[in-house]
């Protein structure tokens, strides 16, 4: 990334994304709205890291962060906060490369977080926001996901696995994005869930999420075990996760699935007592 007056970073990680890269970053300059992009490659297959570095060869405000190999959505977004802060930018947004996140919201975002906010996110699940084109089971996931983190762990936005959004610079110094552990798309509940804890303010702009036309979904099955275990783990921190997840990780899937049923055990139970409770 040359150096430019932009105040505001789009952190764009990218997995197998070269239908999608071009016309986005061209949307987001053509915008004119003052933003720079940083790209995320994990080392693409289909070549979005050689046409994000053409990309950012022919514009200034394009960087490109070229990994070795697939390091997972939240490890990108950690990797692209640390950049983003080492280059003073004032506000850092994220969105994903394929589509489902408009660019034309990007100023009204960054303007949220601007004018009322430490975070905004762009959230489908406030009136007036919704979805376009998703299938039913990914409708049915994603409000799973929703419903159970926002209970498990008292978050009180509405769209907390929302990937759409935008940081003050002085948020993401407060939670320190090291200190955020997941490193797939659990990273995103953790990150609202840290935030919240230190009493930041979280607004949302209502946004139309529009499924992805080109490239193919990177969400596999064992993001849904990590899931799982990134709520038990922020619901009971004095487990100790730290002994059980590298064995778990040493048999594969099947040891993901145990700790997710395990985690899906926990929560279960602490749904229930909470439910007793009241
Ligand atoms: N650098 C990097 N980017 C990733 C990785 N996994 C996903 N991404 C990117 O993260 C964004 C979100 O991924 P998607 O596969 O679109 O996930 P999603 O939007 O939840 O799923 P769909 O609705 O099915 O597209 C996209 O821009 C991906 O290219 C990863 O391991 N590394
Ligand atoms: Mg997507």
């Amino acid at each position: 990334m040359d150096v430019t007056t932009n105040d505001a970073l789009i952190v764009l990680p990218c997995y197998n994304e070269r239908e999608n890269l071009e016309r986005l970053i061209e949307e987001i300059l053509a915008l004119g709205a003052g933003f720079d992009v940083l790209v995320i490659d994990d080392n693409s297959p289909d070549g979005t890291g050689e046409l994000a570095e053409a990309l950012a060869a022919r514009h200034p405000e394009v960087g490109v962060r070229r990994r070795p190999g697939k390091l997972g959505l939240g490890s990108a977004y950690r990797e692209g906060f640390e950049q983003a802060l080492e280059h003073g930018y004032q506000y850092v947004v994220t969105m994903d490369a394929d589509f489902s996140h408009q660019p034309r919201y990007l100023p009204a975002l960054r303007g949220l977080c601007y004018r009322e906010c430490d975070v905004a996110l762009g959230s489908r699940y406030v009136e007036g926001g919704g979805t376009e084109g998703w299938p039913l089971h990914r409708r049915l996931v994603s409000a799973f996901a929703n419903g159970l983190a926002r209970r498990v762990l008292g978050i009180s936005v509405h769209d907390c696995t929302t990937g759409f959004r935008c940081y003050r610079r002085e948020a993401l110094l407060s939670v320190g994005p090291s200190s955020v552990l997941s490193d797939g798309y659990s990273f995103l509940i953790e990150m609202v869930y840290r935030v919240e804890q230190r009493g930041l303010g979280i607004g949302e702009l209502p946004i139309t999420f529009v499924d992805r036309r080109a490239g193919k979904s990177k969400v596999s099955r064992i993001e849904i075990y990590r899931a799982l275990y990134t709520l038990a783990r922020l619901r009971f921190p004095d487990l100790p996760w730290q002994r059980i997840v590298p064995i778990a990780v040493r048999y594969g899937e099947a040891g993901l699935l145990s700790v997710g049923l395990g985690a899906s055990l926990l929560l279960g139970t602490s749904l229930l007592v909470l439910r007793r409770q009241k």
